[in-house]
């Protein structure tokens, strides 16, 4: 997994909410895409680099910890219908990685076929007990839908419902990957009115310079980045 070489860790004093510190008692985990097409532990088609069993394993252990602390786990769930609009084999003679314009003027980059509805490469690689909701996305074959919150077409999940009505504030997030859905779900939670904190070491990325832009987008909105998981700062939370 290729890095940016933050300097910094960047405090509490960066966060989104302009009072220059987290709400204590108010924090939530999402925990984005961790599914095995995403992942060459499983050979996933569209296996992204650093998601080896290594990874899982503290992705696993990791969450598990937050869990065990007290922290709501939500899981993000790619759900595409087999002819969904972002798969290259939607569109006739175009391949994965191809960019096309639709005819409401959206682009759409094209993908191999993942995480198909009820597919084995659909599954999320997170144990059950540990969720306390899992939140399905793109499942409309029109619209793609990188953010945990709402899609390209703009219909919401229930994501921000859920979380504000459990009165949460703070939000823990990593997952895959970084330049496209970990990426959406930071932006559109900081304008949902979060502080959000995400973990560079369990967010792995696709390229790294779509990856870079993004870290540099998600800091720029006001995303806490954390390297990895401290949990005294995450106790800080509590
Ligand atoms: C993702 C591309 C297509 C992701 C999902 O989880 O980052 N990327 N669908
Ligand atoms: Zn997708």
């Amino acid at each position: 997994m290729k890095h940016l070489n933050f300097t910094t860790l960047i405090g509490l004093a960066g966060l989104a909410d302009g009072s220059g510190a987290l709400v204590r008692g108010n924090t939530a985990v999402v925990v984005v895409d961790l599914q095995k097409d995403f992942t060459k532990a499983y050979n996933g088609s569209l296996a992204v680099n650093g998601t080896d069993e290594a990874y899982l394993k503290v992705a696993a252990e990791t969450t598990k910890k937050l869990k065990e602390l007290g922290l709501p786990v939500y899981a993000t769930q790619d759900w595409h219908p087999a002819d969904h609009v972002s798969f290259a084999s939607s569109h006739m003679g175009k391949n994965p990685l191809e960019t096309i314009d639709l005819e409401d003027g959206r682009t759409q980059i094209l993908w191999p076929d993942h995480c198909v509805q009820g597919s084995d490469g659909a599954m999320l690689l997170l144990d059950e007990k540990l969720l306390d909701g899992v939140v399905r996305k793109g499942a409309n074959p029109s619209y793609d839908s990188y953010s945990g919150f709402k899609d390209d077409g703009g219909a919401v999940t229930v994501l921000d419902k859920t979380l504000k009505s459990s009165g949460i504030k703070n939000l823990i997030v990593y997952g895959i990957a970084t330049d496209f859905c970990v990426k959406f779900t930071v932006l559109d939670g900081i304008d949902a009115g979060y502080n959000v904190i995400v973990v560079r070491d369990l967010t792995p990325e696709i390229a790294p310079d779509t990856a870079a832009a993004a870290w540099t987008d998600m800091e720029k909105k006001g995303a806490a980045i954390w390297p990895n998981i401290d949990m005294s700062e995450v106790k800080n939370l509590l």
